[in-house]
């Protein structure tokens, strides 16, 4: 099992969209074992994207995603990282596939509504900067076998 962690971008959870977005991950039959509402401090932005300090969008990039409140969760489940970023679509809503959540919501790069992990090493990353240990829940799902087997 994998885990990765998902933001609902401040236009995500302007545009009313939280439930839509987390309901598709759900529906699919990830596991949510952490999630809460927050605005997110400059520093943990920072961190957050650091990989891109330097590039054209970083101080955009780090000024819309603390201008209003995001979601945050952890999603756990069989290649859950590349199984989220398929749902995501591409980086640019306009070229994501429609049946993606970019694809399917989003017409603007920096208005592309959900971030996910690339990879596993990101997701362990990622998911330290925004959970403790004591906010992630493992727990198991009565339809858990129905989802991924026995
Ligand atoms: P992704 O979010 O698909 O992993 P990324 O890590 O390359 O994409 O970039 C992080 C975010 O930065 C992306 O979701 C939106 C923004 N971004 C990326 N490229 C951009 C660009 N050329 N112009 C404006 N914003 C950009
Ligand atoms: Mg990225």
């Amino acid at each position: 099992m994998e885990r990765t962690l998902i933001i609902v971008k401040p236009e995500g959870v302007q545009r009313g969209l939280i439930g839509q977005v987390i309901g598709r991950f759900e529906a699919k039959g990830l596991k949510v074992v952490g999630l809460k509402l927050m605005r997110i401090p400059r520093e943990t932005a920072e961190k957050h994207y650091a990989e891109h300090a330097g590039k054209p969008f970083y101080d955009g990039l780090v000024g819309h995603i603390t201008s209003s409140p995001v979601v945050v969760g952890v999603l756990e489940g069989p290649e859950a990282v590349s199984v989220t970023r398929g749902m995501m679509g591409v980086t640019n809503p306009k070229t994501a596939a429609p049946g993606t959540i970019r694809g399917d919501y989003g017409l603007d790069i920096g208005l592309n509504i959900i971030h996910g992990s690339d990879g596993q090493e990101s997701a362990q990353r990622e998911i330290g900067i925004f959970f403790a240990s004591d906010e992630l829940v493992s727990y198991e799902r009565a339809n858990d076998t129905w989802v991924v087997g026995a």
